[in-house]
């Protein structure tokens, strides 16, 4: 390759979210020509975009945070258990600033293609400006759950008044007070969303299309004595991760729903239903989601919880979903959702028996009548975890098309890389164990930059995964997921979103083994001098 043109970076990173910005960290150190390249005029990714009201984790803010440097664990505190999202955009601000990051990252560059030039071993990209970057290798810190949908219901552009997708929230704060509010949507988002508008809006109209099982997060305030324990406590935490199933700090019971008696499975479940965060979901007995009668019990638990909350029976039965069992959607996680149902400013409105005909100028038009909001929020969710790329015209070998290759579902080798898509590597991309995804990110990042640095050391210009362990590593993600009643249901972890053409049937975008499996896979592909991959 010595005849060969140079390009002009040894790595692009498309992305200035957690991936992003810790890729370019670890590129860095080994001295290579990185730029990232952020839509955005931030860094963050979901932190930046995913601003509307209610936005916090629901999984552990110590948890989630970045683990690899000391200095940065020291120095940060967690005001609360499930963090706001300004606390947290506040603290990805707080990495970049402390690892200077921002000079190396192009903000207001959404990245519009990426054709690959087999002769050179380049990857052109250009962005939606035009101007255009070379570079040896891409790598894509997109995100799962970054490429926002509007629903497909005529005349959203008419509405007169304030709308708004989630994921596309002002920067400026949004006043509800005396505000006519319609929030469209109910999953994770809706969910924080609603309860949050509740509080304060005139009225609010939530439109629902399916109920999710959601549960309670017992969000609470981190004080310092508090916060110094946490601290002290990080090893154990981090190792604790690692070796959970999900790499959350929550994991999976091992005994089965049936093993125990009733009284016990009824006090495990009381006792999950009052504990902060994803226990509920992700440390209930190690059965709910394989076996159609423990899933059909933890439902009932649930749905028992949810008539109690809600005062008017007819609205609990309409917040009670039918169409799919407890934990095979992502359960959204709530702070007194059910109870803003009580509140006389807030009306549910079951959209299967009266559908939206269409957004009007003033409103919103359902079979049976027209209301008029000042404000309509869309919490209609994302094109998730291929979307993200398919937004970009991402074109490998011979012109061939990333969205035409994953037409029918996405194919990877360990979920980082694609044959016929040579020096290009995923981050938090499909066919990974996503779960707590810092701990995810972080590994990942890790195993990239140790592939960056093998190819640098060895003068490497080209790495490709052969095709016949692309499509084993593919068949493998589908049989783990086969017995796992998640992959039954409709939702954007099976790749559905009715609002995109071509989305409608489910396919296995997502790894559903334990991540200590996958990492012990990607770990000794590396060790064994990247088996399974072609590098010259
Ligand atoms: O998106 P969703 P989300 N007409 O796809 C409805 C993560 N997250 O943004 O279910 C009417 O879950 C749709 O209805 P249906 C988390 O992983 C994390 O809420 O398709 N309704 C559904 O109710 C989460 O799972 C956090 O029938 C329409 C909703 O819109 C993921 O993001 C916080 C419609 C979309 O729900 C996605 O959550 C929030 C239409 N045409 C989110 N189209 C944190 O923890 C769609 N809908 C930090």
């Amino acid at each position: 390759m010595t005849d060969q043109p140079s390009p002009q970076f040894d790595a692009i990173v498309i992305g200035a979210g957690m991936s992003g910005m810790y890729q370019l960290l670890k590129l860095r150190e080994l001295g290579l020509k990185v730029r990232v390249l952020e839509a955005g005029t931030g860094v963050g990714g979901t932190w930046y975009w995913n601003r509307y009201p209610g936005a916090r984790f629901d999984s552990e803010s110590y948890s989630y945070a970045f683990s690899f440097s000391k200095d940065l664990l020291d120095e940060w505190d967690w005001s609360e258990h499930f963090a706001g999202q300004p606390e947290t955009l506040r603290y990805l601000n707080h990495v970049a600033d402390k690892f200077d990051l921002r000079k190396d990252i192009q903000f207001r560059s959404r990245v519009k293609s990426a054709h690959w030039r087999d002769a050179t071993r380049i990857w052109d990209i250009t962005l939606g400006d035009g101007s255009t970057f070379t570079s040896r290798f891409m790598i894509t810190a997109v995100g799962p759950l970054s490429a926002p949908t509007m629903p497909n219901i005529p005349g959203v552009d008419s509405f007169k008044g304030q709308s708004c997708h989630t994921a596309h929230w002002p920067h400026e704060p949004v006043s509800f007070e005396g505000k006519r509010v319609a929030v469209i949507g109910t999953g994770a988002t809706g969910v924080q969303t609603i309860q949050e508008v509740a509080k304060t809006a005139k009225h609010l109209t939530v439109f629902q299309r399916t109920p999710n099982w959601c549960a309670p997060l017992l969000n609470s305030r981190i004080d310092t004595e508090e916060m110094t324990k946490i601290r002290a406590g990080y090893p154990e935490m981090f190792q604790r991760c690692q070796e959970t199933f999900s790499c959350f700090l929550h994991t999976p019971d091992p005994r089965a729903t049936f093993e125990v008696s009733d009284e016990e499975r009824e006090a495990f479940w009381e006792k999950l239903y009052a504990s902060p965060g994803f226990g509920i979901w992700l440390g209930n007995f190690r059965d709910i989601l394989t076996d159609r009668k423990a899933n059909a019990a933890i439902s009932d638990f649930v749905a028992r919880k949810i008539r109690q909350r809600v005062k008017n029976q007819k609205t609990a039965e309409k917040l009670i979903p039918k169409n799919h069992g407890f934990g095979t959607r992502r359960v959204p996680m709530e702070t007194k959702y059910y109870e803003a149902y009580n509140q006389d400013n807030v009306e549910l409105v079951d959209i299967n028996e009266t559908p939206i005909e269409r957004i009007t100028p003033s409103g919103i038009k359902t079979s049976d009548t027209e209301r008029a909001f000042d404000i309509i929020v869309y919490a209609t969710g994302f094109d998730a975890i291929t979307g993200s790329f398919d937004r970009i015209d991402i074109r490998g070998i011979g012109g061939q098309r990333l969205k035409d290759r994953w037409k029918h579902g996405p194919e990877t080798y360990l979920g980082m890389t694609v044959d016929g898509f040579p020096n290009m590597a995923m981050l938090v991309g499909p066919h990974m164990a996503l779960g707590n995804i810092p701990r995810t990110i972080e590994f990942n990042v890790e195993w990239v930059a140790d592939l960056m640095r093998y190819a640098r050391d060895r003068k490497v210009t080209r790495i490709e995964p052969e095709p016949d362990q692309v499509q084993a590593w593919t068949d493998h993600v589908k049989a783990l997921g086969e017995g796992n009643l998640l992959f039954e249901v409709n939702s954007w972890m099976t790749g559905v979103n009715s609002n995109v053409e071509g989305k409608q049937v489910r396919i296995v975008n997502r790894y559903s083994g334990s991540a200590p499996d996958w990492r012990a896979k990607c770990t000794a592909v590396a060790e064994k001098d990247y088996e399974g991959m072609a590098l010259v």
